[in-house]
């Protein structure tokens, strides 16, 4: 008989109970599809931070009618998290750093459980930089599959490519300034007077779907207003994509600005960041979006 790794038919949540007996153990010794499985979290740095892209795969799992995989994720405070995509692999974009717990479920077309497998709890760490920090994902509902990744991006992308933008005051609201936009094609001005601190840094860049795109600068200038923006440079084919846009300061989490659907060559000018005051705002009540911005491109 195959039994059920977790015990949780419904999928409540039961590995933080420490009073749950712990009889999965010896249920092992029976042949199944589900003795071997297990939840591999992969990441790109040693530790997890908020930020960090995961790759969740289920593996050693062997069961020739497994058919459906529904991955879920629990964050700080057992919130429900979004996952990327679901096939025997999917992708999580840690937001906020505490405990995450994975699970996977796998179902026959049936619908019929196979077996459900608990992950290790990872414990997310904070941003470990001060100062401004912009995290750029985004989803693509015309594209099959969101978490591959290639193309020369100049004649095809397997994924379409939204940009970040980060402006300082003196660029005067104009993207693609070449000095004063740091972005894809200027990933680190010199903005700094007092050192390089003061400079931006596009620290990651993602240019065939999902993101995560990121920039931070480590030592705003005081008393500037910088301005952010979404770009969606190039949909390759795949049609609208939903922007979400975090901000961190000092490492916090200070606003998520979700579901924001552009469609390609728009400008959403998502957020002000004051570092005099330290506060982050919203640009507009509703999105404020500039159809058809293709900017300067500069060579
Ligand atoms: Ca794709
Ligand atoms: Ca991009």
């Amino acid at each position: 008989m195959l039994v059920d790794a977790g015990g949780e038919p419904d999928g409540g949540p039961a590995r933080d109970e420490e009073s749950t007996p712990v009889d999965t153990a010896t249920e092992t010794s029976e042949p199944g599809p589900c003795n071997e499985a297990r939840i591999a979290v992969e990441s790109d740095a040693a530790e997890v931070r908020v930020g960090d892209l995961l790759r969740l795969q289920l593996v050693g799992f062997e069961a020739s009618d497994g058919r459906e995989v529904n991955w879920l994720v629990r964050g700080p405070g057992d919130a429900i998290e979004v996952v990327f995509d679901s096939g025997w692999s999917a992708s999580y974009l840690v937001r906020q750093p505490g405990p995450h717990a994975f699970a996977v479920e796998t179902w026959t077309a049936e619908g019929a459980l196979i077996c459900r497998v608990e992950g290790e709890r990872v414990d997310a760490s904070e941003l470990g930089v001060t100062g401004l920090v912009v995290v750029l994902s985004w989803r693509t509902p015309g594209d099959a599959n969101e978490n591959d990744t290639g193309g020369d991006q100049i004649y095809f992308s397997v994924g379409s490519d939204m940009d970040l933008h980060l402006l300082h005051p003196k660029a005067y609201g104009q993207y693609f300034d070449w000095t004063y936009d740091c972005y894809w094609d200027n990933v680190n001005p010199e903005w700094g007077i007092f050192g390089p601190g003061g400079n931006p840094t596009l620290d990651r860049d993602d240019a065939d779907g999902v993101g995560p795109e990121q920039i931070s600068l480590r030592e705003p200038e005081h008393g500037v207003r910088y301005q952010i923006g979404v770009h969606y440079w190039n949909d390759w084919g795949y049609g609208p994509s939903i922007a979400s846009v975090a901000i961190y300061v000092d490492g916090a989490l200070v606003d998520q600005w979700d579901g924001v659907e552009l469609t390609n060559d728009d400008m959403w000018d998502s957020h002000y960041f004051d570092s005099g005051s330290g506060a982050v705002s919203r640009i507009g009540a509703e999105p404020v979006i500039t159809p058809n911005y293709r900017g300067f491109s500069g060579p």
